[in-house]
């Protein structure tokens, strides 16, 4: 096997997806990029190279030179981000993926990692347990730019035999890194808040549901489907995976059980038009039957390990 390129590695995902992608196929397997040379701190434990995705000469020289044989491909700018600047998010998202495409085409690369979103789904979608294919209407141009990107990977995959493997990530929530420019953000927040004795201000509503996932069971699926045999993805646009959903009440109490003191109020902006947009729950079925998917934690196990897992990555009065 060749190298293995992760693509925003900087980010939320990208920091800790690199790590148990260098941990499972060795440091000097995996070279981690990022436009922002100074994510390169996170990564003393393998290469790392300054790439803007969206200079393909750029990423055509580290693919060829390091023997680059699978790709992950995860900057983008997410759905709040977007919605600020819409003709940014799309050139960078679909840009940005093409570039990927072409070049994984021309240089024969195994194996793409490219990650959607429940953002493809809209106000018609079906609400409760979102079916693979649902109909979509998505109405942020980063749901709409997944959703043609999901139709992008298909035509590569069908048209040029490019291998692109792809999720649909609920909201991701981890201790390692703070997102930056989602709607589903404020449920990372919200320990930082509880840890730092600080009252907590939620963007959404008490009772929005949203599709939910701990960054372990993120990565395991994303991991697992990688190592799938190609013959068994019989989805070439993108998996529904699901893990948790829950609602800003829910998870307060939920961390109310360590940090009993903890004060919560809403203030719901522009992100609660996003939200009810999107889906409560997601059925992943599909993935359970063509790989076996399934998630492992809980809201309270996910709330127990973040709680004693933060404090190594961040300080707290
Ligand atoms: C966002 O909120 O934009 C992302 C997502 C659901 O893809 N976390």
């Amino acid at each position: 096997m060749g190298k293995i390129l992760v693509i925003g590695a900087g980010g939320q995902l990208g920091t800790e997806l690199t790590k148990v992608l260098a941990d499972q196929y060795g440091n000097e397997s995996v070279i981690a990029t990022d436009f922002q040379e100074s994510a390169g701190s996170k990564f003393s434990y393998c290469a790392f190279h300054t790439l803007n995705v969206m200079n393909k000469a750029e990423l055509e020289i580290i693919v060829k030179k390091e023997g680059v044989s699978q790709i992950y491909h995860l900057a983008a700018i997410l759905s709040a981000a977007g919605e600020k600047n819409p003709l940014q998010a799309w050139d960078l998202n679909m840009g940005g993926l093409l570039n990927v495409l072409e070049v994984a085409r021309a240089y024969k690369i195994e194996k793409v990692f490219w990650p959607s979103s429940i953002a493809v789904f809209g106000p018609s979608s079906e609400k409760e347990r979102t079916p693979q294919n649902a109909f979509k209407d998505p109405n942020t141009i980063y749901g709409i730019s997944k959703l043609s990107g999901e139709h992008w990977c298909e035509y590569y995959f069908n048209k040029y035999g490019v291998d692109v493997r792809s999720v649909r990530y609920p909201g991701l929530i981890g201790y390692k890194s703070l997102p930056g420019g989602g709607t589903t953000d404020y449920a990372v927040d919200i320990y930082h808040k509880a840890m730092s004795g600080e009252k907590f201000t939620c963007f959404l509503n008490e009772h929005t549901y949203l599709p939910m996932m701990y960054m372990d069971d993120a990565i395991n699926a994303t991991l697992q489907l990688m190592e799938v045999p190609k013959e068994k993805i019989t989805i070439k646009t993108s998996y529904n995976i699901a893990g948790l959903s829950f609602s800003p009440t829910e998870i307060y109490q939920s961390v109310l059980k360590h940090y009993p003191n903890f004060k919560m109020e809403y203030h719901s902006d522009f992100r609660q038009a996003i939200a009810d947009s999107w889906p409560n729950s997601i059925d992943d079925s599909v993935a359970k039957a063509d790989w076996n998917w399934k998630p492992k934690f809980d809201l309270d196990t996910m709330t127990s390990a973040i709680i004693t897992n933060l404090p190594a990555y961040f300080k707290f009065k």
